[in-house]
């Protein structure tokens, strides 16, 4: 088999650069480990920054998102039983960030991909990617129960941060960057009414909690937990009381209790490879970086990864020139690293260390009430939030 770009991976990065390559006339193909059911069914990201949902737009695929998304001009930080909200569309001129699921971003791609008739091997096992320091890469796996050989110009690794791209990378290439925070999130997704219209971010006693959403009817919590925790250790009843407990009085008031549809643990974690791109290969999203979900920037770095390798892939076809191509790993990295400051300085303002003793308490409590209490400090947090410019 023959194409111009294998991409390997079929989550949000690999199915956008999928999409923006088809509508420019790239033939490419998608690599995807597991079943399309299986990547639908990973609960993951909520909040898109205003250039991610423009670029789903470009891509052809916003008209459910412009629908169903909602939009936030603001959210609400508790601590000391008190809610603060932090306004972000009066902190930066009008921007906001758009409430929609990745698990619908997913779906959306995967069937403008379907409509579009570009191909996916899904279930694919024993991928190997070879040659990419030279001009004719390839990739082979075994999909439909028989071995494909893919014969391309380029390969984008877009398969996470468990991917066999950045690991077939020769270990004097790359430079790892990395940091492991001491707790993890528990997740739950139940059909409930959120108990705010805006997301809360909660530093208390008993930990950090998260109360986000995916509609007004359908809620998404996080709470830290200990980074040995279990999700079997966490019963709905659990888990409902504990949130309960981390809440303010209106908002336990409002809590609205409910089954869980998907209940758990991701750990926490800061990570850069540097560079993103080894001769024809090219790494994007969370196989290239990835940051504790605290800042909603997971999914929205990835999305400006793709904008920039697929544009940089075009100019090649379209313009027989490399300029983007070798300007990528350059250009991605200035915005990696900003979004890997602001997410592990907002993970760490905001969650109990174990390690960090009454002291760090009270510097959380006071940077809490000068960010609160300061235009200019609030504004550098929503300006963060929102997404810095491109
Ligand atoms: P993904 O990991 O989504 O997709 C990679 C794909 O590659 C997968 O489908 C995988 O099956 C496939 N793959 C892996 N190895 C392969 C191989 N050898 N061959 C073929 N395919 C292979 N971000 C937020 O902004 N907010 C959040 O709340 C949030 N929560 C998260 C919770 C968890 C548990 C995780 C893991 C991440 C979370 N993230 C969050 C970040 C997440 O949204 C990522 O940023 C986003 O999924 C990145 O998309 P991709 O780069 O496509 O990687
Ligand atoms: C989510 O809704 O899953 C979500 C929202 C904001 C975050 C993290 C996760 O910072």
């Amino acid at each position: 088999m023959r194409t111009q770009v294998a991409i390997i991976g079929a989550g949000p990065s690999g199915l956008l650069l999928g999409q923006l390559l088809s509508q420019a006339g790239i033939a490419n193909v998608i690599i995807e480990r597991q079943r399309a059911d299986y990547v639908l069914g990973r609960i993951r990201a909520g909040v898109l920054e205003q250039t991610s949902a423009d670029l789903l737009r470009e891509a052809g695929v916003g008209d459910r998102m412009e629908r169903e998304g909602i939009p936030h001009a603001g959210f609400e930080l508790l601590f000391d039983n008190a809610r603060h909200r932090i306004d972000m569309q009066g902190l930066t001129g009008g921007k906001q960030v758009i409430v929609y699921g990745q698990t619908e971003v997913t779906r959306d791609l995967m069937e403008a991909r379907e409509a579009s008739g570009a191909q996916t091997l899904y279930e694919a096992s024993e991928v190997v990617i070879a040659n990419f320091d030279s001009a004719q890469p390839t990739v082979s796996c075994t999909s439909g129960g028989r071995r494909h050989e893919i014969h391309c110009d380029f390969i984008a690794g877009c398969d996470g941060f468990h991917g066999v791209c950045r690991a077939s990378i020769p270990r004097n290439a790359i430079h790892e960057y990395e940091k492991v925070y001491p707790f993890g999130w528990l997740g739950l997704l139940a059909d409930v009414p959120p108990v705010a219209d805006e997301l809360v971010y909660a530093n208390t006693a008993r930990g950090f909690a998260l109360c986000s959403m995916r509609s007004r009817t359908r809620s998404r919590y996080y709470l830290q937990v200990a980074i040995d925790d279990r999700v079997e250790n966490w019963s709905d009843e659990a888990f409902w009381y504990e949130l309960r407990a981390r809440l303010d009085p209106d908002a336990r008031e409002r809590l609205v209790t409910g089954p869980s549809l998907e209940k758990s643990i991701a750990p926490l974690r800061s990570y850069v490879a540097e560079p993103l791109r080894f001769g024809r290969l090219f790494l994007a999203g969370d196989a290239a970086h990835i940051v504790p979900p605290t800042g909603a920037k997971g999914l929205n770095l990835a999305a400006t990864d793709v904008k920039y390798l697929a544009a940089a892939l075009i100019e090649h076809y379209d313009e027989h020139s490399d300029t983007g191509i070798d300007t990528y790993s350059e250009r991605c990295l200035r915005r990696v690293w900003k979004a890997e400051r602001f997410s592990w300085w907002f993970t760490s303002l905001m969650h109990n260390f174990p390690d960090g003793g009454d002291f760090g308490r009270k510097l959380q409590g006071a940077e809490l009430d000068y960010l609160v209490n300061s235009e200019a400090a609030s504004r550098s947090l929503a300006e963060n939030y929102v997404g810095l410019p491109l």
